[in-house]
């Protein structure tokens, strides 16, 4: 695996050595310390470059004992091995970085820019009475904008240079969670919130999907994504005239790489995990858990799938186009759908079990989530799904299709969503068409509703534990959890209830 280097610019158009100095003023996206270069798709520092590499390794399986939020910084990098590798997928590290022929003149003028701002700011420090001569390895709080949040660390400022896009359409807006990231950059266990109350946010309905009404993690969308390494297909140069089948394949390609780059376990090495099987000791250790306990696990367990899709979302061609709203609508209401799509590639239909935590399990491991209807539910769907034998290419499409669904409530541009849904619902029947699977169309197709309906199963059960338990969900399930499932009671509010 020696692809450590994929990244490094064309030195017929750029002269390399001087752009790799400049990229050393920038310090590594993932902790925070020197930098030596774009390793896997970002600019990191050589411990971060190695770490990523051994977590590629399919032996290699890291869970977080805390609440997946660990802060990574230089100091605490070693500390969590989860949270440092889900860091540096959200910072857009990949193994599938490739080099990339030619810098854009854009993407070069955004890299200078933020090398100049880097210069700038060690300047300012260097002269600063109150830290002289420091030049601290990260400094959460006084780069907001580079500071992931915890709430969604799939958010960050990301490497291909960015100029945050100016979204068509979407006014620019003040972000009041930059002044919260700068107040709650030391301590980022906390949830920077935004209370982005929207227009129809007066009459959240409930049961349908999640709530898209509520606090809003613009944070995340707010970067251009880390699909660098290729040339990306532009799905703006289809908006006015009709898609070509050129254009079909291109944005199938683009869809099943970006499936392939934020799905944790690949086929391959599934199938090689399908021998790990719970004991009964270990079954009933799961068992014997108490009911918060294990809900809390699954949160986080739930949460740290949810961030692959957000990711997996954010480089489906077309979505980073819409506006922010739109954005989060669509992965508050479909992340979870898509969760449940890709479970079923994590399925054993010899046995009836799903990889769980490291092994497969059945059904009768979650008990002690006494909501054995619902996961009965969830193994029947991956069941019936993974029954339809669907390619991880088929898989990653459909799974587009249910994430670009124009038919969500509180879609301010809805038109633009129809735009790349029918994009990517012409993707998908192209997939099946090459394939001569074309009746499996009508089948996905109908799995949809049932998606919608295990949701609402779900929330309805949220809200079940969170009257039994709210102290847990408040203070210990994962932020982003929270915000996904509409959950932004704070502790007053928990208090008069
Ligand atoms: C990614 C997991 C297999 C149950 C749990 C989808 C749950 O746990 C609940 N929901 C849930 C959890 C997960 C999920 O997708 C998985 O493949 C990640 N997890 S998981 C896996 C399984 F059968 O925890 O690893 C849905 C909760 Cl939090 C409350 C009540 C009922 C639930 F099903």
């Amino acid at each position: 695996m020696e692809n450590d280097e994929p990244q490094s610019p064309d030195p017929s158009q750029d002269n390399s050595q001087t752009i790799r100095a400049q990229i050393e003023v920038i310090p590594c996206k993932i902790c925070g310390d020197k930098s030596s270069g774009v390793h896997y798709g970002v600019i990191t520092c050589e411990g971060c470059k190695g770490f990523f590499r051994r977590s590629q390794s399919s032996s290699v399986q890291y869970s977080c004992s805390r609440q997946s939020n660990c802060p990574i910084d230089r100091a605490s990098r070693n500390r969590c091995q989860s949270c440092r590798l889900k860091k540096c997928v959200a910072q857009g590290m990949s193994r599938n970085a490739v080099k990339f022929g030619r810098m854009s003149k854009r993407q070069r003028d955004s890299l200078f820019a933020e090398v100049e701002r880097h210069r700038q700011q060690q300047r300012l420090q260097c002269n600063s009475v109150l830290e002289p001569q420091t030049l601290p390895a990260y400094r959460p709080g006084k780069e907001p904008r580079e500071q992931s949040s915890h709430l969604i660390p799939t958010l960050p400022p990301a490497y291909p240079y960015s100029v945050e896009p100016k979204l068509p359409g979407c006014p620019p807006e003040v972000h009041p969670y930059l002044e919260c990231c700068i107040g709650e950059a030391q301590a980022p266990d906390l949830a920077c919130r935004v209370s982005h109350r929207r227009s129809e946010s007066n009459s959240p309905t409930v049961g349908r999907g999640f709530d898209s009404t509520r606090s809003t993690p613009e944070a995340i969308l707010n970067m251009p994504c880390s699909e660098m390494g290729f040339r990306s297909f532009d799905p703006e140069s289809l908006f006015f005239g009709y898609p070509t089948s050129l254009h079909i394949e291109e944005l199938c390609a683009s869809i099943v790489r970006s499936h392939r780059e934020t799905t944790h376990y690949h086929p391959e090495e599934l199938q090689t995990l399908r021998w790990k099987v719970f004991s009964r000791v270990e079954i009933h250790a799961y068992q014997s858990k108490s009911v918060d306990e294990m809900w809390q696990h699954c949160a986080v367990r739930l949460t740290d799938a949810v961030q692959y899709v957000v990711e997996f979302a954010k480089r489906i061609p077309g979505f980073r186009q819409l506006c922010q709203n739109d954005q989060i609508t669509l992965l508050k209401s479909g992340s979870m759908e898509v969760v449940l799509v890709r479970m079923s590639r994590m399925f054993n239909m010899e046995n009836n079990t799903v990889f769980f935590d490291g092994k497969f399990a059945g059904t009768e491991l979650f008990k002690s989530l006494a909501c054995s209807d619902l996961i009965a539910a969830v193994f029947d769907f991956a069941h019936n799904l993974c029954a339809l034998r669907l390619t991880e290419q088929q898989m990653a499409v459909f799974s587009a299709l249910v994430l670009i669904n124009a038919d969500r409530l509180y879609l301010e541009d809805r038109e633009r969503v129809q735009r790349v849904s029918r994009d990517v619902k012409l993707a998908l029947s192209h997939i099946l068409h090459r394939d001569n699977q074309e009746s499996l169309l009508l089948k996905l197709y109908q799995r949809v509703p049932v998606l919608k309906s295990l949701c609402a199963q779900h929330i309805e059960k949220l809200r079940w534990f969170r009257q039994l338990y709210p102290l847990t969900v408040h203070s210990l399930f994962p932020p982003l959890y929270k915000e996904l499932f509409g959950f932004d009671t704070d502790i007053q509010t928990l208090a008069t209830h």
